[in-house]
């Protein structure tokens, strides 16, 4: 993956841990996260020779606290902002993808299908289904400017892409406009290239035309300098095909069918008044949401029109559930999760992994264990094979307890241009971007 050899976001177990997931310590220093550790310092030791030239927290400033926080740079005039788009080699040119187009989905939707981030070794791919990265692309407000592709000019076939969309990301106290910024992708015969620093200076460029300075974004590899580094755990839900596929391995002293009994879940949710969140839950669920956030250093601000694209449930792209007490009908719990298949690469029986991925969820009344058990549940009676979840939030009081295993590669959270005064742990941040 071009000159950064770290591993890209976790897709998998990690596999030198004990399956037996309860008995596995996140911090355990097995052989894996070793050597990931060293990988990092190296990447922290190694040139960026585009990131040193962007407004982001540079290595060399790590542990300075004469810097203050917020802004790097301030903002320019707009009209100084560059009005023609920056030079590709000559082969290729620029396209503003549009999403409402049923003929660019599909292009977007197979380079990424065949191009995107993969584990490291390569055994399964991010499987972003069309109606997803729709849904991803839209949200309300949403500029089909910041939809950017690389066609190569002979061919008009799509060979490159980077998106943004806007959101409110509260700092503390203070909300900040910003582009989430996702899907950057080149072709795999395009690689090291240089070509994902032009499309980023022109997702850059694009972004100020709007009068906005800052960005959120996540990746797999070590960049200058990640504001958080969170790492995925993996609850299995069909555990014989996550060992048959690679996913995952079946544990010392274990059998399949004492590991499949391990697993097991209840046939349906055990909370009264647990049900699927409806559009007339939109006001309660924001506020619900709202209040919850307000205790995290940096998470999204939204109101009730980003609840209702975000959270209302879509088919196979994002599900939600609520607890409404079945005495006063108060909203009191939330948990949401979205879609994310993977592509199980080279193997003859299954072609696709479905996963889960635990996105906001707020416990006041029911237990944030029980809550998200019953997410297990739903999950399991809509086929998933694994439910995924990040560190962040209050995730880390159910993970061990619920039978997540710690993945095998970590997801660090990046701002640009905005500093923080010091990293942040993942139970801090209040942000799941997809
Ligand atoms: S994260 C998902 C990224 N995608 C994949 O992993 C899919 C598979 N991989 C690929 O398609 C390619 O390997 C990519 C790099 C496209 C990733 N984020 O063109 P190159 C730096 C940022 O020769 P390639 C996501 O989508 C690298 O350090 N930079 O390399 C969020 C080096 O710079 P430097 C990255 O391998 C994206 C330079 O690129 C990443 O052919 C957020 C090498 O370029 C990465 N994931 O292509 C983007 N990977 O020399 C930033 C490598 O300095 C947004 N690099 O080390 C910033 C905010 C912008 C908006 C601001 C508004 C105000």
């Amino acid at each position: 993956m071009g000159e950064n050899n770290s591993p890209p976001e976790s897709l998998k177990e990690n596999l030198d841990q004990n399956a037996d997931a309860n008995l596995v310590a996140k911090d355990v220093s097995t052989l894996e996260t070793i050597g990931r550790q060293i990988q990092d310092l190296m990447s922290m030791g190694k040139k960026h020779k585009f990131w040193e030239t962007q407004p982001v927290g540079q290595f060399k400033d790590v542990g300075d606290s004469s810097l203050l926080e917020g802004p790097i740079e301030p903002p320019t005039p707009l009209t100084e902002v560059k009005q023609e788009p920056y030079n590709l080699p000559s082969q290729y040119e620029w396209t503003t993808c549009d999403m409402n187009s049923e003929e660019t989905c599909t292009e977007v939707y197979n380079l990424l299908k065949n191009n995107y981030v993969e584990d490291d070794e390569n055994m399964f791919r991010f499987n972003y289904s069309k109606e997803f990265i729709r849904w991803a692309l839209r949200p309300p407000g949403y500029y089909p400017s910041w939809h950017i592709g690389v066609r190569a000019k002979a061919s008009k076939k799509l060979v490159a892409l980077i998106t943004g969309v806007p959101a409110r990301i509260r700092v503390r106290d203070e909300v900040v406009k910003m582009a989430e910024i996702n899907f950057l992708c080149v072709h795999k015969k395009l690689r090291s290239k240089r070509l994902a620093p032009v499309m980023i200076k022109e997702v850059t460029r694009r972004v100020h035309l709007e009068n906005i300075w800052q960005a959120a974004y996540t990746a797999g590899v070590v960049l200058p300098t990640p504001i958080t580094t969170c790492q995925y755990w993996h609850r299995s839900l069909n555990p014989k095909k996550l060992i048959d596929v690679g996913f995952s391995r079946l544990g010392a002293r274990m059998t399949m069918s004492r590991t499949i009994k391990l697993y097991k879940l209840p046939d349906s949710p055990v909370t009264p008044g647990f049900r699927k969140m409806e559009l007339c839950d939109v006001p309660a669920v924001t506020r619900l949401i709202r209040k919850y956030l307000s205790q995290f250093v940096v998470a999204p601000d939204f109101d009730e029109n980003d609840i209702e694209h975000w959270l209302l449930p879509t088919e196979d792209v994002v599900d939600s559930y609520l607890v409404e007490s079945p005495e006063s009908h108060e909203i009191t719990d939330f948990c949401s999760f979205y879609t994310l298949p993977s592509s199980i690469l080279g193997n003859q029986t299954y072609s696709t992994l479905k996963a889960a991925y635990s996105y906001y969820n707020v416990s006041t009344k029911t237990p944030l264990l029980q809550l998200m058990n019953d997410a297990l549940i739903v999950a399991r009676q809509k086929d998933f094979d694994v439910f995924n979840a990040l560190d962040v939030m209050h995730n880390e009081t159910f993970l061990k307890e619920l039978k997540f295993g710690p993945g095998d590669g970590q997801l660090h959270y990046y701002l640009y241009n905005y500093r923080l005064r010091n990293a942040l742990k993942s139970s801090e941040l209040g942000l799941v971007l997809l």
